[in-house]
């Protein structure tokens, strides 16, 4: 089982043991909460750095705006939690798991006087999709579940109710033997992972899915500077199956997947089946930066 040390709960630090919610707490029940994912790395220094955490916060707040929950801490007080839930698990490198939910109160659809809960859990998570998926590239599958419509859950806020379309998707791309799924919108087209946004490189030309059906991804963004740094554009538009499946590379970003190669699509190898140059260069870049060893990216690392 995942687990360290404490997790920080509506204002202080508890033993990860005594981070129970109550049965009746709402969001187990209809999944009304909302979160986020953030990864910190240690440095050459021998501290940790958090990637993008500002980023993550804000993003954090904005996906509580759009389901109507006030979060009752302020922005600095959960980037301050961060950092010490980080600190009392001794983690200079590891995942970040930063959750608002309704409590227990009344239940039904229509919540009145349910508290919002917030905590912060920290733990060490290596390679999501493998160490051998990180440098070799993985096998996906094009998933029979459609990923939400824009105008049935809200694409763009990161709650926890969602990931049940999520985790069907990634059940079935295992069952049927792939290392994780590519759901399509429901105009048909590539939409994103399971739980990462996805790039194609065709002739020179990379894509990355435009933000309708899907998250907008940090990594994501990082990718797309780190390409503009280094003098390639990225369009962003939408694409088909078959564009994909005669793609030169592909690869999926998110914080838990970090840069992982697609090497295979519904049994089509991709380019040579091996990570291109755009993928290993973007990696290249992303790890060094990460990790501080890239000047030009220090502004995106809070070091602690
Ligand atoms: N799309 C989805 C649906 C998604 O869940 C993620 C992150 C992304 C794109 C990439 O976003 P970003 O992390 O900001 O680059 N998925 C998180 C949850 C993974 C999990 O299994 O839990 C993550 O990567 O932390």
């Amino acid at each position: 089982m995942t687990e360290s040390k404490k997790i920080w709960m509506d204002g202080k630090l508890v033993e990860w043991g005594e981070a129970n919610v109550h049965i009746m707490t709402h969001a187990l029940h209809y999944g009304l909460g909302v979160f986020e994912g953030v990864r910190c790395y240690a440095t050459e220094g021998g501290g940790g750095a958090v990637f993008r955490l500002a980023e993550h916060t804000d993003r954090l707040f904005a996906s509580a705006h759009i389901v109507m929950m006030d979060i009752p801490f302020t922005k600095e007080q959960v980037n301050d939690a961060t950092i010490e839930v980080l600190q009392a698990n001794g983690l200079t490198e590891g995942y970040i798991r930063p959750i608002v939910f309704l409590g227990a109160g009344s239940m039904g659809l229509l919540p009145k006087d349910n508290p919002v809960k917030v905590a912060i859990a920290a733990w060490e998570w290596g390679a999501y999709l493998g160490e051998d998926g990180l440098k070799n590239g993985i096998r996906v599958r094009v998933s029979s579940y459609l990923r939400h419509h824009v105008n049935s859950s809200m694409t763009k806020a990161k709650v926890t109710g969602s990931y049940v379309n999520s985790i069907l998707a990634k059940r079935e791309a295992v069952a049927s033997g792939y290392d994780e799924a590519i759901m399509l919108d429901t105009e048909g087209y590539v939409s994103e992972g399971s739980g990462e946004n996805i790039f194609m490189v065709k002739d020179g030309v990379i894509k990355t899915t435009a933000l309708t059906s899907v998250l907008k991804g940090i990594t994501r963004d990082t990718v797309m500077t780190i390409l503009a740094d280094k003098g390639c554009e990225v369009r962003e538009e939408r694409f088909t199956r078959d564009e994909l499946y005669t793609a030169d590379e592909a690869f999926f970003t998110g914080t838990a997947a970090e840069i992982t190669p697609i090497r295979e699509v519904d049994g089509r190898v991709i380019g040579t089946g091996k990570p291109g140059p755009v993928t290993t260069g973007v990696q290249e870049t992303f790890f060094k930066a990460v990790k501080g060893q890239e000047r030009r990216y220090e502004s995106w690392l809070h070091r602690f």
